[in-house]
């Protein structure tokens, strides 16, 4: 599903798991949009396969459960996280099982409880990369053709003259392009992507930066409906309070992962936590805030401030005052 939400999850680059490379939610969902007729059967009956893109990561289950291509850091996230305070907010883990002799992740399809539903895929915290990518990068830097043909396409003054000689830019380069074009790094989140009750979907977040946008991007995707936009806020607030207890979340560094908003025209709505391919744990004794911000070293994430401006910036479309801490 991507969700993973169906469960998804990233899995961090460079990582040893097969399919590593191809478990990018959003350009699942770019790759899924063009699936050929034959699949059409299938994504009718598994809704979430629509946001999954790539037909490699994701295999339908038994009744209710998904099977995600095996990332390690994933698993060991869903396995700790079952008991801690935030496990209504995440998708339950069922282990690991064999699907043409590759291993997979069994964990619940969040989507199977609601009809036609609409999704959206909020990327939180400050960072998208983590530390180690960043050494790596600079131990063995390897040019990214493809993500300079991305960025040409976003923005062609936005390559410095090196980059436009070699074609190509280091990943981290590349990453915190994004991060600064869309609102990670103003924001502490960003939108990866919306699927609309239509079937309609859309990735075209990538500068999607300041508040008013983003706050044209959720009336869009609520339909201007305030009951639903409560709903949401109520649980962006439950979710807020179970992280506050949470002992995974003072334990771990949370890279890449994603808020992910369901809802359907019942007028049912619900928050997940998903993506846990880059949430590393801590080194001994060391926290996080999860809201200063990030220098290399700290670790620093942050989620925390991420999601109380995302709350903040609901709370406005509601006219509600902002009763965030400061
Ligand atoms: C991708 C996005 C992903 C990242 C991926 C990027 O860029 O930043 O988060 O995967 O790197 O290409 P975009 O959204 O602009 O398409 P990771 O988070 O797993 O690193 P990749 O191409 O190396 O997989």
């Amino acid at each position: 599903m991507r969700l993973e939400a169906a469960g998804a999850g990233e899995a961090p680059s460079g990582g040893d798991e097969r399919g590593d490379a191809q478990n990018k939610p959003w350009k699942k969902l770019k790759s899924l949009v063009q699936w050929s007729p034959c699949v059409i059967s299938f994504r009718k009956h598994y809704p979430w396969v629509q946001l999954a893109g790539h037909a490699g990561n994701f295999k339908a289950g038994d009744l209710g459960h998904v099977l995600k291509r095996h990332c390690s850091n994933e698993q060991q996230c869903l396995e700790r996280l079952g008991g801690d305070a935030l496990q209504p907010y995440v998708p339950a883990y069922y282990g690991m099982v064999e699907h043409d002799g590759q291993p997979y992740i069994q964990m619940e399809d969040l989507l199977s409880g609601f009809e036609n539903p609409s999704i959206m895929d909020c990327k939180m915290g400050v960072r998208t990369y983590l530390e180690e990518e960043l050494e790596k990068a600079r131990q063995q830097p390897c040019l990214r053709h493809d993500m300079y043909d991305k960025m040409m396409e976003v923005d062609p003054s936005a390559p410095t003259l090196e980059e436009h000689a070699q074609r190509g830019v280091l990943k981290p380069r590349y990453m915190q392009w994004r991060e600064s074009l869309s609102s990670t790094s103003s924001l502490g989140f960003r939108i990866e992507g919306v699927k609309r009750a239509s079937g309609i979907c859309s990735t075209s977040f990538k500068k999607t930066r300041q508040p008013e946008q983003v706050v044209e991007a959720f009336w869009d995707f609520l339909d201007k409906d305030k009951h639903l936009l409560s709903s949401y806020l109520d649980q962006l607030q439950e979710v807020r309070a179970a992280l506050d207890q949470s002992e995974f979340f003072k334990a771990h560094e949370v890279v890449g992962s994603s808020l992910l908003f369901v809802h359907d025209k019942t007028g049912l709505a619900r928050v997940w936590m998903i993506d846990f391919g880059k949430t590393v744990p801590l080194p001994d004794k060391q926290t996080l805030t999860h809201r200063l911000p990030w220098v290399e070293g700290n670790r620093e994430d942050g989620y925390l401030w991420g999601l109380e401006n995302l709350t903040a910036i609901m709370q406005s479309m509601l006219g509600k005052p902002d009763t965030s801490p400061t």
